[in-house]
C-alpha cells in the first residue's frame, strides 16, 4: 500500500512539478512536519531522475528515516554508570504501560544476571502498588511497597535506593504514577523523586524513562516535551506495538528531542520487551 501511495506521489511530481506529498508517511503516524522534512529531501533526487521505481524511492525513504532515528537516537542500550545501584525511573501518562514495561524490564535484567529490587512509587492507587507486585512475583524480583496509605512516592523510591545500597542491589526499577501530564502535582512528584534518588545515590537516577503508547499518535510530541523539560527525558519505551499501531510518531520525538527509543513493547508477557533495533523498526513501518 505505502509503495503505491508512494508511487502516486512520483507521479504527480512528473506530470506537474508540484508538491510531492506522501500519505504513506501520514498514515505510518510520522505526522506533517517530519514528513514535509523527509520528502522535501527526496525530492531532488525523484526530480533528476535518480530514483525512478517505487522500490527505489521506498529504500530512499527508509534511508532518510534511518538518518533521522540514529543521528540523535543511537544510544540505545541502558547508561547505567558505575555507582550502585543504578536507578531506572519510568515515568508516562496513565494507562501507557509504565508498570508492565517496568515488570518486562525487571525480567530482561534479571535474565543477564543483574540483581532488581522494584520501587512501588505509584502511591497514588493501591491497585498500582498490587500490580507491581504480581510483576514483581512473575519476574522473581524484590520489591519495596509503601508502608503507609498514601505515602509520598519519593520517600518510596528514596527508601528503595537506600535498600539498594545497603544490600548490594544492581539496579532500582521505579514505578510512578502517571496521572494526566498537565496536571502540575504529578510534575512536582516527579521532580520531587528524581531528587530525592539523587540525595541517596549521587548522580541518580543513570535513566529517567518515558513509556509513549504507540498507538497515541501525534499526542506522544507534546507529551514527550513537557516530560522532558520537566524530568530530563534519556530514554524511550515505545509500548503496544503488538497491534495495528506502528508508532511512526516517535520519529519526530527521537528527531525534536534527540531522545533515543531503548525499548519497543510487543505485548503483555514477560518476554514482550525487545531491545529498539531502528532497521526493523522501519522495516515494520513500510511492510
Ligand atoms: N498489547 C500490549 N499491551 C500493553 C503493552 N504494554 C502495556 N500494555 C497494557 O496496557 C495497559 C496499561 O498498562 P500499565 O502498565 O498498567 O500502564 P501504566 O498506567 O502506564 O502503568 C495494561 O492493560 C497493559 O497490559 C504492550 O506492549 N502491548
Ligand atoms: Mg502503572
Amino acid at each position: 500500500m505505502p509503495i503505491l501511495f508512494l508511487a502516486l506521489s512520483a507521479h504527480r511530481i512528473d506530470r506537474d512539478q508540484g508538491t510531492l506529498f506522501s500519505p504513506a508517511l501520514l498514515v505510518s503516524d510520522f505526522g506533517p512536519k517530519i514528513t514535509i522534512k523527509i520528502v522535501e529531501g527526496l525530492r531532488e533526487d525523484i526530480l533528476a531522475g535518480k530514483l525512478k521505481s517505487g522500490s527505489e524511492i521506498k529504500d530512499a525513504l527508509k534511508r532518510s528515516v534511518l538518518e533521522l532515528l540514529t543521528e540523535k537516537g543511537d544510544k540505545t542500550e541502558l547508561q547505567l554508570g558505575f555507582r550502585k545501584p543504578a536507578v531506572i525511573m519510568i515515568v508516562g501518562v496513565n494507562g501507557g504501560g509504565k508498570t508492565t514495561s517496568l515488570g518486562k524490564l525487571a525480567h530482561k535484567l534479571k535474565k543477564e544476571g543483574v540483581k532488581v529490587l522494584m520501587a512501588a512509587g505509584d502511591t497514588f492507587r493501591a491497585a498500582a502498588t498490587d500490580q507491581l507486585v504480581i510483576w514483581a512475583e512473575r519476574s522473581g524480583s524484590e520489591i519495596v511497597v509503601a508502608e503507609v496509605e498514601k505515602a509520598k512516592a519519593s520517600s518510596v523510591l528514596s527508601q528503595a535506593v537506600k535498600r539498594g545500597k545497603e544490600q548490594g542491589f544492581d539496579v532500582v526499577l521505579c514505578d510512578t504514577s502517571g496521572r494526566l501530564h498537565t496536571n502540575y502535582s504529578l510534575m512536582e512528584e516527579l521532580i520531587a523523586c528524581k531528587k530525592a534518588v539523587g540525595k541517596v545515590v549521587a548522580g541518580a537516577p543513570n535513566e529517567v524513562l518515558l513509556v509513549l503508547d504507540g498507538t497515541t499518535g501525534l499526542n506522544m510530541l507534546p507529551q514527550a516535551r513537557e516530560f522532558n523539560e520537566v524530568v530530563g527525558i534519556t530514554g524511550l519505551i515505545l509500548t503496544k506495538l503488538d497491534g495495528s499501531a506502528r508508532g511512526g510518531c516517535v520519529v519526530s520525538v527521537v528527531h525534536e528531542l534527540g531522545i533515543p527509543v531503548k525499548f519497543v513493547g510487543v505485548g503483555e508477557g514477560l518476554e514482550d520487551l525487545q531491545p529498539f533495533v531502528a532497521e526493523a523498526f522501519i522495516d515494520a513501518i513500510f511492510s
